[in-house]
């Protein structure tokens, strides 16, 4: 704490996502505690988040939480945190790959790993999934540099690199050991490298998939049966009852429409997420290349090379993906790499004053 009211914290754009960033020891250490906390430095709960950092939508109403890591493999720990927008919830069941490209130059910023005289690795273990990833981005003369020449679609402008290699991960790729499953009378593929995601054809939905997220939000019966999906998906992927949580993701698949592999448009669960996230991404070019699963048909996979091209609603993202077709255990990921950006927003400090009166 850096005054009786004020917590120090970063706002950082990471990637497609916009989120507070603090040192562990910044918060407190008592969980609830720190989750009332942060539910008013976003302004939650409220629609608007109007008297908060939050920006009204699940992707710019999240947290990192960094510290160093007793993990040998790792220099950080980043615990991911999902704010609801409009309930009084915070939730650790879900990771973000897109906060997770600002991590590494927070973790500079606030001296906890030392920076490279041109370019910085920094090692990350993602405390929501137990998984690593190594983030790289550069640092002339030892200093984080966020400006550069790189495009990511769904932001303005162009900022520096932040490379991001995923080795493969704890999780099964195919968490309910089929390749095609039947939810609520649809066949679904459900795999997870790195965000548990049920895959599924747009048009047995009866929707185009190229539909734009209002539209998609705005058809009560499609929403109606993606939920019904979703809680029978959950439980056959060994999550237990997902009511009230973040996970699955479900991402509709439909052929791509712009040279891309596939197009998706992804329910992360009720809000239609307006590109796609990293991790979702990872899982959705897992599950394209995965032999019988549903997006066969769909799909178009380049001839050679690991570079996958997943189109989303506001343009693209490219991913390197790579998996193993074991025979026995079926497939596993090999290797999965990104490329984001990161904007360091404002360093300073807010201040969670209490609510008090009624919740509205
Ligand atoms: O899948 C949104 C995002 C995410 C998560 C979501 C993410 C990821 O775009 O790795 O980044 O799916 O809720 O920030």
């Amino acid at each position: 704490m850096t005054g009786p009211a004020g917590v120090r914290c970063m706002l950082m754009r990471g990637g497609t996502s916009k989120g507070a960033y603090f040192l562990a020891d910044d918060l407190p250490t008592e969980k609830t505690v720190r989750d009332e906390l942060l539910l008013r430095v976003m302004g939650s709960p409220d629609p608007r988040q109007i008297d908060g950092l939050g920006g009204a939508h699940p992707l710019t109403s999240k947290i990192a939480v960094v510290s160093p890591s007793n993990d040998p493999e790792a220099d950080v720990d980043y615990l991911f945190l999902q704010v609801a927008v409009d309930a009084a919830e915070v939730s650790d069941r879900q990771n973000c790959g897109n906060l997770l490209a600002g991590v590494g130059p927070f973790a500079v910023e606030r001296g906890l790993v030392g920076a490279g005289s041109s370019e910085t690795s920094v090692r990350i273990r993602m405390v929501n999934s137990g998984d690593l990833a190594t983030a790289s981005f550069p640092t002339p003369n030892g200093r984080v540099e966020y400006s550069g020449d790189t495009e990511i679609s769904g932001v303005p402008g162009s900022a520096a690199a932040v490379v991001i290699e995923f080795p493969p991960g704890k999780a099964r790729l195919l968490p309910t050991g089929n390749v095609r499953d039947t939810v609520a009378g649809i066949e679904v593929t459900c795999v997870d490298n790195g965000m548990p995601t049920v895959l599924i054809p747009a048009e047995a939905l009866e929707v185009t998939g190229h539909e734009d997220p209002e539209n998609l939000e705005g058809n009560r019966d499609l929403t109606a049966r993606l939920h019904d999906m979703r809680l029978a998906a959950g439980q056959l992927m060994g999550l237990g009852d997902v009511t009230g949580t973040t996970v699955p993701k479900l991402t509709l698949l439909s052929p791509p429409r712009h040279g891309g592999a596939v197009t998706t448009r992804t329910f992360i669960p009720a809000r239609v997420h307006t590109s796609i996230g990293v991790l979702g991404a990872a899982s959705v070019a897992a599950g394209l290349r995965i032999e019988g699963s549903v997006a066969r048909g769909i799909a178009v996979l380049p001839e050679d090379g690991d570079r996958l091209r997943i189109e989303h609603p506001s343009g693209f993202t490219d991913i390197e993906s790579s998996i193993d077709e074991v025979p026995e255990g079926g497939p596993r990921a090999r290797r999965t790499a990104v490329v984001r950006t990161a904007r360091k927003i404002f360093d300073g400090t807010v201040f969670p004053v209490p609510l008090t009166g009624a919740r509205s």
